[in-house]
């Protein structure tokens, strides 16, 4: 949902009506062929005030998926495309310049459709192999299902893995949203360099003797399988809603000013945006919910997919955090970080202004509820030119690799903060001493 900022106008208003005017024929689109409402197109329409008008005042706010400076993409369902036709706007069918968005046969034959990406039951393999291998650095604790019964696994790594020793908590979590495949690779990558290298690297080791790694790589197993067996632009879990539509959105189902207004989440159960009955309506948030209420999280990062930048609260507002100062530094040193690794910079910033409004994501509700630094990542690419939500099996080690630099660095800080804050309390305890003994004094 990369949604077009007003602000981000580049064009005169007169120079694109003039535009407008000149160009005259409406695409020709075969609807017919799309009585399948799962079947999709991508199309691209210029950008101009009449055609943002018109995109922004229809009932249920369309999938857009990507502007550049002239022209806006968005995921077209059938019922779009006829608006587009009815409206009189012209579009562009931009499907054919795109990867597919429905698996093609020979993928499904040679490698389940999704290559070396992860399905739910490969995931589910690799990390019982990896917690089975490592039974004193890591383990797999069952969160709870998914609507349709998945397990929501979470694997935690520390030393003593089985104690809950007082050591600051980190939360890593992938694939809230189906089609963002990519964001479970990086969350399942970081799990396993963790343990695979803690026996040979100092830095690793220290990180997790020192700290308790929560990672959920796969927060929406439903909607992910669904988005390879079925339908690749797939983004909501698969809830079965009253008017017959399916998917609530994960992204807008958390419990920090939940719905506190139609833009940054939808009413409306078919909208790609929709938040849900109540907060924590599904299973999956109240699996993300139950384990963040038990532990003592100091750093919380959630993978998505794509415009590779960094975000941090507020996304409900434009008013800064109180702690916008503190984020803006740690989402910079991770910018910088990433930057090392391949050369690839991460833009950065508040959420709200850098992309736009949403209210119930994970990262207000963290930042809310705990006011720990909370950060949405989405993994490159940058733009839908180069591929979307569709990377390649190549772009997953360097992906992760400066994922990698960042998180690494962010639960250095967590731990350096978390005994920063220790000490400070030893320190006041023992000052009161002397402030109690003084006033005793003074009531003598
Ligand atoms: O819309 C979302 O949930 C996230 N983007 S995505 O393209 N992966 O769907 C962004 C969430 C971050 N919060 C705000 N932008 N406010
Ligand atoms: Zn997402």
């Amino acid at each position: 949902m990369k949604e077009m900022a007003e602000k981000k106008l580049k064009f005169s208003f007169l120079l694109n009506f003039i535009f407008f005017l000149g160009a005259s024929s409406v695409y020709a689109f075969p609807l017919s062929l799309h009585s399948n409402p799962e079947e999709i197109e991508i199309v691209s329409i210029e950008k101009n005030p009449i055609s943002l008008a018109i995109l922004t005042s229809t009932p249920e706010p369309l999938d857009f998926i990507m502007e550049t400076e002239s022209r806006i993409y968005l995921v077209a369902k059938p019922q779009d495309l006829n608006f587009l036709l009815s409206s009189g706007l012209i579009f562009r069918l931009e499907t054919p310049f795109f990867a597919p968005a429905r698996p093609s046969k020979e993928m499904s034959l040679t490698s389940g459709g999704n290559g070396i990406y992860h399905s739910y039951n490969e995931l589910i393999a690799d990390l019982k192999k990896l917690a089975e291998k490592f039974p004193s650095l890591c383990r797999l604790e069952d969160l709870g299902r998914s609507l349709e019964g998945r397990q929501i696994l979470a694997l935690k790594i520390s030393d003593n893995v089985n104690l809950n020793e007082p050591e600051p908590g980190f939360l890593f979590l992938g694939c809230h949203h189906a089609r963002e495949w990519i964001s479970v690779e990086v969350p399942l990558y970081l799990g396993l360099y963790l343990v695979e290298n803690y026996a040979l690297n100092p830095r690793v080791q220290n990180l997790v003797n020192e700290a308790q790694i929560w990672i959920i790589p796969l927060v929406n197993p439903d909607g992910l399988e669904y988005s390879i067996k079925f339908y690749r632009y797939w983004r909501k879990n698969r809830r079965l809603n009253s008017d017959g539509s399916f998917g609530v959105d994960l992204n807008r189902n958390y419990g920090f000013n939940w719905g506190i207004d139609n833009r940054g989440s939808s009413p409306n159960p078919a909208s790609e945006t929709y938040r849900g009955m109540a907060p924590f309506s599904e299973p999956e948030t109240r699996a993300v919910r139950d384990l963040f209420s038990n532990y003592q999280f100091q750093a919380l990062i959630s993978y998505h997919s794509y415009s590779q930048i960094i975000l941090f609260p507020w996304g409900f507002t434009v008013t800064p955090a109180d702690k916008y100062q503190l984020l803006f530094n740690l989402a910079k040193r991770m910018s910088d970080l990433m930057a090392s690794v391949h050369g690839r910079r991460y833009d950065f910033g508040q959420a709200s202004t850098m992309l736009y409004l949403t209210n119930g994501d994970t990262t207000d509700w963290a930042y809310g509820t705990r006011g720990i630094p909370a950060f949405t990542i989405e993994l490159p690419p940058v733009d839908i030119f180069h591929g979307g939500f569709f990377n390649s099996e190549r772009d997953i080690q360097p992906i992760f690799e400066e994922n990698l630099a960042a998180a690494l660095d962010l639960i250095q800080w967590g731990i350096d903060n978390y005994k920063f804050a220790e000490s400070e309390t030893k320190r006041k305890e023992k000052n009161l001493i002397p402030l109690i003994i003084q006033r005793e004094r003074k009531i003598k």
